[in-house]
């Protein structure tokens, strides 16, 4: 079959359509990474690194891309990652988001920097399966309200990011003044006492640099949604996840924004699993724009996996419908490459099913 010309039929296709669609300012935003971007272009092509060894004649006409995560078997492995200001990209926002989460099965784990808030989001699309993303302010009341509007809104997991004490340099936004752009109406400001208008350097200035362990022991402690720390790069911060009460982690480089030259979630992930064994169920994200990406990570052991840019992407380009059809068309990715590359389920996937691709032999 032909594709029509101009139709988008790729996650790339969608990149390329936003682009046109959005305002200079918040395309930077969106695309951009810390310092030279090393580790943003990176963790696209980490996962280029590695080949696929296919098994044939397994069998292959009913596929089951279902996974088990905290404990509950969910449809397929894709979550939308927590984004800040979804209304840049459309004045739906983050409820368009939650309307294609709802009609694919997708997880949508939102941001505090959210452009909706916790509640309005669960009243406005009940049906999306949904996370919330914790940035810890220092106003520790402010979010322990945070969280309780989470439970009180059935959000099925916290994730609190852990790689974010500080905002990474990002060229891209000193260059087009996004930071000094009119404010946006955040409403998790609201719960830190601003007035909710705030700019992301204001905003930034509300989360407490100094959390640690501790920290994230007392926030597994008092919520009763399962914790999930985000932003691990070591086994060793994953084992310390696991010691402080985290059910799982996820294995990110926050999109290559936030230190610039630090590994890629692909290349940083084995380490984790192996590390962790059955302890924590391990995540990763960073770069995951194929189905073949999606694989390769269930394959080094990852549960699930989060989509980032892409997600945005759609929604700059067709709103809710854009943001379901990057999905969808990531979910049949999947599909082909589990019949081709020869595993039925999705758990039936490990590391036989890789080795070093020879095409990037001495490109590390
Ligand atoms: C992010 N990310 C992010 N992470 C987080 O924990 N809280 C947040 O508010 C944000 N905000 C945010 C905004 C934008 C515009 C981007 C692109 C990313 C990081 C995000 O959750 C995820 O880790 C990466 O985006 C995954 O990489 P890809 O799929 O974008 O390559
Ligand atoms: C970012 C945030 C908000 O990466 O975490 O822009």
């Amino acid at each position: 079959m032909t594709a029509d010309p101009g139709q988008l039929i790729s996650l790339a296709d969608y990149e390329a359509a936003a682009e046109a669609s959005l305002q200079p300012g918040a395309h930077g935003y969106y695309y951009g990474g810390a310092g030279d971007e090393i580790t943003m272009r990176d963790n696209r092509a980490a996962w280029g690194r590695l080949a696929v060894r296919p098994r044939v004649l397994v069998g292959v006409s009913e596929r089951d891309p279902c996974v088990t995560l905290l404990g509950r078997r969910r449809p397929h492995p894709l979550i939308i990652a927590p984004m800040a200001y979804h209304k840049l990209a459309h004045p739906d926002g983050e409820i368009a988001t939650a309307t294609a989460a709802a009609a694919t099965g997708a997880i949508i784990c939102l941001s505090t920097f959210a452009t909706t808030g916790v509640a309005e989001l669960a009243r406005a699309v009940p049906d999306a399966p949904r996370w919330f993303q914790l940035y810890v302010f220092s106003d520790r009341g402010a979010s322990r309200e945070l969280v309780a509007q989470a439970v009180d809104h059935s959000y099925e997991a916290l994730v609190v990011t852990a790689d974010r004490p500080v905002s990474g340099v990002r060229q891209r936004d000193l260059r087009s003044g996004i930071e000094a752009a009119p404010a946006r109406f955040l409403p998790s400001a609201t719960a830190a006492g601003a007035d909710g208008v705030t700019t992301p350097a204001a905003f930034t200035a509300l989360i407490d640099a100094d959390l640690d362990w501790t920290d994230i022991e007392r926030v597994a402690a008092d919520s009763p949604l399962p914790v999930i720390v985000k932003g691990i790069l070591t086994p060793e911060d994953a084992l310390l996840a696991a010691e402080h009460g985290a059910r799982g982690v996820v294995v990110s480089n926050h999109g290559g924004r936030q230190l610039d030259t630090v590994l890629s979630g692909a290349d940083a992930l084995p380490a984790v699993v192996d590390a962790v064994g059955d302890r924590l169920d391990v995540l990763v994200d960073g770069g995951i724009r194929r189905g073949t990406d999606v694989l390769k990570a269930l394959a080094l052991g990852a549960r699930a996996v989060m989509i980032g840019r892409p997600v945005l992407w759609g929604l700059a380009v067709d709103g809710a419908g854009g943001a379901r059809r990057v999905i969808e068309i990531l979910l049949g990715e999947l599909d082909t490459a589990l019949a081709l590359g020869g595993a039925r389920r999705a758990s039936d996937l490990d590391r036989s099913f890789l080795c070093p691709a020879p095409w990037s032999a001495g490109q590390r």
